[in-house]
């Protein structure tokens, strides 16, 4: 069985549309992952069992997803000191406000890596940098994908 690399996690069924970016960048990038939704504050059981699951199955990077009062990425951060990638999400009236501050704004000692509210597909490619960290063919394959972007504005010009 092919080792686990990357497990998402998402608050709620209702952020998969956004997540989904963070798993095509890893299909994209022939990364290993797993997606399930748990939630901090609605199975905070399950959320611990499965961050241990994750380690058990070899996992490198967790990314996780939420909305509103986003405790996911600080609760899981609490348990692993593997690295983890908040993706703060936005659901709710604050439109994700709420859930930057909440993931951001961890204490002294407990950091989460947040990118941008819905900023799924960096997600996936900082899970993707730390990973080439030690991997040469994904070294070179985020290299080709800079230039790709590069090439895709200047032929906009
Ligand atoms: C958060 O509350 C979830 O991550 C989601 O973004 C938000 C709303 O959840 P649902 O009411 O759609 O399940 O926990």
């Amino acid at each position: 069985m092919e080792p686990l690399n990357v497990l998402i996690l998402m608050g709620s069924k209702s952020d998969r549309p956004i997540m989904q970016k963070a798993e095509a960048v890893l299909d994209e990038f022939g990364v290993s992952y797993k997606t399930l939704i748990r939630s901090a504050h609605r199975t905070p059981e399950a959320t611990e069992q499965a961050v241990r699951d994750a380690e058990a199955a070899g996992c490198k990077v967790f990314i996780c997803a939420a909305g509103m009062a986003a405790h996911l990425a600080g609760v899981v951060c609490s348990k692993t000191v593997k690295p983890v990638i908040g993706v703060p999400i936005a659901s709710g009236p604050l439109q994700g406000e709420d859930a930057l501050h909440s993931t951001v704004m961890m204490p002294p000692g407990l950091p989460v890596a947040t990118v941008g509210i819905n900023g799924a597909r960096n997600a996936g490619l900082l899970a993707v940098q730390m990973l080439a960290q030690n991997d040469e063919a994904l070294t070179q394959l985020l290299k080709d994908d800079r230039i790709a972007q590069a090439e895709a504005i200047l032929s906009e010009a």
